[in-house]
């Protein structure tokens, strides 16, 4: 007798790749609370049937969610970061988490340094200046700053991290790095001190991980260090810059410039930072490529299957006590 389908609640709405969609159909009985009326009495309804649930790096699972699946034994995420979903608590409970980690470093790692050239040469400003049809001979675009050759330093140098600093290598710049401890495996000094790093660095890149741990790591102290030649480049979290610090510091002129791909509140965006020339914007998508997404939700759909198949997932997220 076919043993019954495990079901699967999936949280996000999202669309996954199609052939991804039919793997997990083929292996799971799948709840889509959104689809349903009422989102909570469907997942009520099947609170007991329930062993593995879908999320991403930007929905939130917490504790609440967790503790009304009582036989929850897997949360697969799609993302690296996994700051939205109560890990800890899951952990606590026995049940495996697992996120998407490495098939996404190429592309972020581009994001940021399409950040750090954007912002330095005011690419942005400069296309709204040809479009507004300001250009003419007598009135040439101001002069912006050199990227080659400065001096970089990494918040976080983990995959993504890494994957920054080795393009680095093509620009001739000094590069040092600040994490929790320093790394034996990699040819970059390594700072014991934010501060001090930020007060070295021409630009500095945020590459943490989110959640409590990194909120606010970098706040007035770190932003004034930086000073007002200095270049902040954020494809971390929002939550590791103090935002409103961040508005002040540039608008008082205490820092150079900000180019951000992730903010405190997504998507809600300050104005403040919106009516500054100094800020190049991106609404959260450095990893939004069509060829990283498809890899990214093919071992989401890897990590679900293999739990269904085996009880383990493939890219297990670490114990975090
Ligand atoms: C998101 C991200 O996953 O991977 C992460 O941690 O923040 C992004 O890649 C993506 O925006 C969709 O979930």
């Amino acid at each position: 007798m076919a043993q019954p389908k495990p079901t699967l609640l999936q949280q996000f709405n999202f669309p996954l790749p199609e052939q991804g969609q039919a793997r997990l159909e083929q292996a799971f009985t799948i709840i889509r609370p959104w689809e349903a009326a009422d989102a909570d009495a469907a997942i009520q309804q099947h609170r007991d049937s329930i062993t593995v649930l879908l999320s991403s790096a930007l929905t939130s699972t917490p504790a609440e969610l967790i503790d009304r699946l009582p036989n929850l034994h897997a949360i697969c995420s799609v993302g690296v970061g996994y700051d939205s979903i109560d890990v800890l608590h899951a952990q606590g409970k026995g049940i495996q988490v697992s996120n998407t980690p490495d098939v996404l470093n190429d592309c972020v790692a581009d994001m940021a340094w399409a950040l750090i050239l954007g912002t330095a040469r005011n690419i942005a400003p400069a296309d709204r200046y040809v479009r507004s049809n300001q250009w003419s001979m007598q009135n040439m675009f101001p002069l912006s700053t050199k990227v080659t050759g400065k001096k970089l330093g990494i918040v976080g140098l983990g995959r993504v991290g890494q994957a920054i600093a080795e393009r680095a290598a093509g620009f001739k710049m000094q590069l040092r790095y600040h994490n929790r401890k320093a790394r034996v495996d990699v040819p970059w000094e390594y700072a014991g001190s934010l501060l001090e790093l930020a007060s070295w660095a021409d630009i500095l890149v945020l590459a943490t991980v989110g959640g409590a741990a990194t909120r606010h790591l970098v706040d007035r102290p770190v932003l004034d260090a930086l000073g007002p030649q200095g270049i902040l480049v954020n494809i971390a979290r929002g939550s590791v810059v103090d935002e409103a610090a961040l508005v002040l510091a540039l608008q008082e002129g205490r820092l150079g410039a900000a180019g951000l791909d992730v903010f405190e509140a997504e998507p809600h965006v300050p104005d403040a930072l919106k009516s500054l020339d100094n800020v190049l914007l991106q609404p959260h998508v450095a990893s939004a490529t069509v060829e990283t997404r498809r890899d990214m939700f093919n071992l989401l759909v890897d990590n679900a299957i293999a739990f269904a198949q085996t009880g383990k997932v493939i890219n297990l997220v670490p114990p975090l006590r």
